[in-house]
């Protein structure tokens, strides 16, 4: 299967041309990344001044914006620059709601919009354990955020001024990842859910969904032999480019690269265009039972 399904846009905003939209969710849902290699996230001159890793606080690799709350987070700036990051940050996603909503029609209403975040920090070379570290191949699942069965939608753009890929390794597609992990992954213990919860280590119930999505996670990063050896391909994203898949069914690996922006959406599994294909469904044919 091609890993990307091309776009040839140079904007944000629709009307998309039809054949796109036509095949946007479909190809999503596929496990595609639509790839748009013109569509580029526009920095103005005085914006420009972020592109630069001293922005982020000590403890950050990111810079972020929660567009419910419209807060800004990871940085040390305060005044205008922190004004003018919030800014930046909200217009990327307010042009990623649009390309996405654009592209896909059916899923309009149904997005929840998760955090933006701008990524001024060199990927290569960084030090993080083994879990957080986001050069091994992994599907997306978060410990402290239960999903329960939705899904994870997201969009790229990287904006790096010196032209430098962004380069991805993708794996294989998530049916083939589930039925080589699951038959590994014991069931979670009674209780754990409840205790997590009320201890409140993690925001929401952690569904028997959450537990294997949280096992295969580790179980792709933890292992050396598999991140060498399974069916992989590197692509490497152009300065320039933007890109969007649902980052919990593509196995993926950021490489290399600098100055990138993301946006994550949330979809319920029935809003899916074909939800058979969604991460909860291909898990439950495998157990033989509900999991959400
Ligand atoms: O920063 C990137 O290019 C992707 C890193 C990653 O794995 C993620 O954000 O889920
Ligand atoms: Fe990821």
């Amino acid at each position: 299967m091609e890993i990307l399904e091309p776009l040839d846009i140079t904007g944000w905003e629709g009307p998309f041309p039809p054949e796109a939209v036509a095949r946007g969710a479909a190809a999503l849902e596929e496990g595609k990344v639509l790839y748009a290699p013109r569509l580029r996230f526009e920095l103005s001159e005085a914006e420009r001044r972020f592109l630069s890793p001293a922005y982020l606080d000590s403890k950050s690799k990111n810079i972020s914006f929660r567009p419910d709350q419209c807060v800004v987070q990871g940085t040390r700036c305060q005044g205008d620059d922190r004004q003018d990051l919030l800014l930046m940050l909200k217009r990327f996603f307010s042009q990623a709601r649009a390309l996405l909503t654009g592209l896909c029609p059916t899923y309009r209403d149904r997005l929840t919009a998760g955090l933006t975040s701008f990524r001024p920090a060199q990927v290569e070379g960084r030090k993080t354990s083994w879990r957080k570290d986001d050069t091994r191949l992994h599907v997306d699942a978060f410990p402290s955020r239960p999903l329960q069965g939705q899904r994870i939608l997201r969009v790229f753009a990287n904006v790096n001024p010196a032209g430098t890929v962004r380069l991805w390794r993708i794996g294989e597609h998530f049916e083939q990842v589930a039925a080589t992990l699951v038959p590994h992954i014991r069931p979670p213990l009674p209780g754990s859910s409840w205790l997590l919860q009320h201890l409140k280590i993690i925001k929401g119930r952690r569904t028997p969904y959450d537990h294997f999505m949280l096992n295969i996670h580790d179980r792709m990063k933890a292992d050396e032999q598999y991140q060498a050896n399974v069916s992989q391909t590197e692509v490497p994203f152009p300065a320039g480019a933007a890109w969007a898949c649902f980052t919990d069914s593509v196995s993926h690996a950021a490489m290399s690269g600098q100055f990138a922006f993301e946006q994550t959406f949330y979809l319920p599994v029935a809003a899916m265009q074909d939800p058979g294909r969604s991460p909860l469904r291909v898990l439950e044919r495998l157990v033989g039972h509900p999991l959400a």
